[in-house]
């Protein structure tokens, strides 16, 4: 919920990633009484002219009976001059007044020479994709920006014949173009600890949605002659250095889902998430969509590669390890209002949020903001797609009193996202990966919203 004043003292209310520099956390000045109530007139006022804005909010929003808004009552230039040409940039940029929307390595997190995570901004996101821009990312190594005349993709392993694919040839094939989420298995992964990490970007921002466009794997195995009555599993190989490779089973292959992706979002791919060729994996976790893409092993068994032996496993309370804990489970948050943003007044707000599932479509989202007394169903926006991000609303008055805001969703399988307690009660407390509990944001009474965990 970025705020834009029109004050004339140019007071802008801050919205979080905007607290977050390179210094680290700010501490956020609360607007005066009168400033909130102006904020509130001019909020308001392109509220109230649509058709849909809750009567409440038309009320509250009288025309003045003397004065009133010079940016309604002035022409501005940009009303009574010429515009600006086409193509003074090729490629279009951002509004010159969004520079604060962006990714963000955690200030929290230690980051290598090459910064290892940035996370997406989802607090400022309107519906379910993710403006390729800002998308997340995660790099082992750092990322390139890879020549696509000299990449080669290669299937070999168990199969009949084994092949070799130039782009130009990837790209002659019958295509698909599917929405999906993607989420690192480490998400959320500093709140296992109670480490309340301040804002939503930071607690939940290495996801992302997008179209993916590329070629069924399943065709091009069977383009190698791959026998699916031996071959079980695949590996999948990246062409960056840090050697990262992920067994994948052959029975999501065979459904169709898997995609050797060059698309994100009607484009080529960005060189930071796989140019130009990356492995789309549905439902599990981004590990597995191994970017730069250049190898596909087939064979009976896993590999028990490094990134499967050592990292993204879940030590569990009777001191094992579970592995290959691919899917992605039922998961949701609230993204407004979420942690580091500030409630101007008491009275309406729209809650707004994602809900998504690594089993398929998202069912029903329910909303608390009383810590889990009390539930009301949330809205879910179309279009709700499997494997995919689902964008939910639902309205809400805020009394100005403290206020504990949490979403839980449910999925087509009927499994519901669990409470801190719930998961715990399961997997322990030593996890890292996997972590998803329901959230909860505090909203206290001077407005501020703080990451908590209840107990
Ligand atoms: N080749 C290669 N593929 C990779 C990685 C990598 O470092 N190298 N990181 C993986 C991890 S851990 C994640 S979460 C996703 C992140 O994808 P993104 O950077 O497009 O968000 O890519 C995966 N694929
Ligand atoms: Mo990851």
């Amino acid at each position: 919920m970025t705020s834009y004043s029109s004050e004339p003292s140019g007071r802008v209310l801050k919205a979080p990633e905007h607290f977050l520099s390179q210094e680290g956390i700010k501490t956020v000045v609360a607007e005066s009484k009168k400033g909130r109530r102006d904020f509130l007139r001019n909020a308001f006022a392109t509220a109230a002219a649509g058709a849909a804005a809750p009567i409440a909010l038309a009320q509250s929003n009288p025309v003045p009976a003397e004065g009133g808004d010079p940016n309604i009552l002035n022409l501005p230039t940009h009303s009574t001059s010429l515009g600006q040409s086409v193509a003074t940039v090729g490629y279009g940029v951002p509004s010159q007044y969004e520079a604060n929307l962006q990714r963000r390595p955690s200030p929290g997190l230690t980051q290598t020479t090459q910064a290892s995570v940035s996370f997406a901004p989802l607090q400022s996101l309107f519906g379910i994709v993710t403006p390729s821009g800002l998308h997340f990312e995660r790099h082992h190594q750092g990322w390139w920006d890879i020549d696509p005349s000299k990449h080669r993709f290669m299937i070999n392993g168990m199969v009949k014949t084994p092949m070799v694919f130039t782009m130009d040839e990837l790209m002659r094939l019958p295509s698909v173009s599917r929405f999906h989420f993607i989420e690192c298995g480490a998400n959320t992964a500093v709140d296992w600890g109670n480490v309340a990490v301040p804002t939503v970007q930071y607690t939940h921002g290495m996801l992302s949605c997008s179209e993916f466009t590329g070629v069924p794997l399943i065709a091009l195995l069977e383009l190698a002659g791959v026998d699916l009555k031996k071959a079980k599993f695949v590996l999948a190989e990246g062409a960056d250095g840090s050697s990262m490779t992920r067994t994948i089973p052959m029975d999501l292959i065979t459904s169709g889902e898997v995609i050797v992706a060059y698309g994100m979002n009607g484009e080529m791919l960005r060189p930071e998430n796989g140019y130009p060729l990356r492995l789309v994996v549905p439902g599990v976790q981004g590990v597995s969509w191994v970017k730069y893409l250049r190898r596909i092993k087939v064979g009976d068994k896993p590999w028990g590669a490094k990134d499967e032996a050592i990292h993204y496993i879940d030590l569990m309370p009777d001191g094992t390890h579970r592995q290959y804990s691919n899917l992605q489970e039922c998961k949701s948050v609230v993204t407004t209002p979420s942690g580091g943003q500030v409630l101007l007044d008491k009275g309406f707000y729209n809650i707004t949020g994602l809900a998504w599932s690594g089993l398929g479509k998202i069912k029903r989202v329910d909303v608390s903001v009383d810590g889990g007394r009390n539930w009301r169903q949330a809205r879910l926006e179309s279009p709700v797609l499997s494997k995919c991000l689902t964008r939910f609303n639902i309205d809400w008055v805020w009394d100005g009193k403290p206020a504990i805001i949490q979403s839980r969703a449910q999925d087509e399988t009927g499994y519901v996202q669990p409470t801190y307690q719930q998961l715990r009660a399961v997997r322990g407390t030593r996890s890292i990966y996997h972590n998803n509990a329901i959230q909860s944001w505090l909203v206290q009474e001077d407005g501020e919203v703080k990451n908590v965990q209840l107990g």
